[in-house]
């Protein structure tokens, strides 16, 4: 199976964009928040990790929990970023051009990296958390997808299709300094490769190559597959355990499952008929958001206390947990 978030890239790297962006520019007259936003959760639990200081991360820094995540309008061609506390409040729309995905926290939590198709290819962009002062760092003809900022806060770690045929599948793996410099292609092969993830010590790489994951050194070398009986996407790394988080296909639908960057100490995470894409683990390392049948939902790393957090109007896709500053 492909999930659709397969699909998207494909179809941005097929050149399919006059619908595309001709409905991006219909819709865009209504681009303010939709009807889903006064159906945020009331609920006001589960405060204790969403307020994370010094216990979990030796740091006296205040930071306030905050889930990033792309609300997509498949009949309208439209995605935009929106970011929600983990209790169902806050919801906030960052970006405003139709165009957007795959947003990731800075580890400081001050700006998103994501990537936005609105120059007509996939280009990288970075903007504050509130979704102001928006930097694009690419700027060329080939598609820049799925950005991760690694944990020393030093790299961006992405995607890009390395020729201009207008259908092709083949991304490879790249890296550029936080402010754009220093593109540094760290993978070549004919395979589809995006969505990195970076370890914990900023070393090495987890990212999606054709239905596996591959793991290798931050340098692009050593790279090794690991073996997971079925095709498996979107891999997350924990902040703490080496452990690798991922989606694999099942006969009904999709489920969460984690190994060990090692490739031992499998462990399947949900056991539900129906969709769970997108895992994303908390700084704190105890719980994660993904995206349950295209909702917003939170659940502990073993896979209890599952929740939905938020549905609105649209499809919920590429959840990513991060953490503000206080004010
Ligand atoms: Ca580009
Ligand atoms: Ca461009
Ligand atoms: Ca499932």
């Amino acid at each position: 199976m492909t999930t659709r978030r397969d699909t998207r890239v494909g179809r941005v790297a097929a050149g399919v964009t006059a619908a595309f962006f001709v409905a991006g520019t219909i819709v865009a007259i209504g681009s303010s928040a939709g009807a889903g936003e006064s159906r945020a959760s009331t609920s006001t639990n589960n405060g204790r990790e969403d307020i994370v200081g010094s216990a979990e991360r030796g740091s006296s820094a205040c930071t306030v929990a905050r889930i990033a995540f792309v609300r997509d309008f498949p009949l309208e061609g439209r995605s935009d970023i929106y970011s929600i506390k983990p209790n169902g409040t806050g919801l906030t729309k960052l970006t405003q051009t139709g165009e957007a995905w795959s947003p990731a926290w800075s580890p400081d939590g001050t700006r998103i990296a994501y990537d936005d198709h609105s120059d007509g290819d996939l280009e990288i962009y970075v903007m504050d958390a509130d979704g102001s002062d928006v930097i694009q760092l690419t700027d060329n003809t080939v598609p820049d997808a799925t950005p991760a900022w690694s944990p020393d806060g030093e790299w961006i770690a992405f995607a890009r299709s390395v020729d201009d045929i207008p259908d092709s599948d083949i991304f490879d793996i790249y890296k550029m300094r936080a402010d754009g410099s220093e593109v540094t292609r760290l993978t070549d092969s004919e395979a589809q490769e995006w969505t990195p993830t970076w370890s914990s010590d900023s070393s090495r790489l987890a990212y999606y190559s054709d239905d596996d994951i591959v793991v290798m050194n931050a340098d692009g070398s050593e790279g090794a597959t690991l073996e997971i009986n079925r095709p498996v996407n979107s891999p997350d790394w924990a902040p703490s355990g080496d452990r690798i988080f991922y989606v694999g296909d099942h006969e009904r639908g999709t489920e969460i499952h984690r190994i060990n960057a090692d490739g031992t100490g499998h462990k399947r995470v949900t056991r539900r008929a129906g969709e769970d894409q997108s895992p994303s683990i908390s700084p704190g390392g105890r719980r994660l958001a993904f995206s349950p049948d295209w909702n917003l939902g939170i659940m502990r790393t073993d896979g209890t206390r599952q929740k939905t957090i938020h549905k609105g109007r649209g499809d919920v896709y590429v959840p990513d947990w991060g953490r503000m500053p206080c004010n």
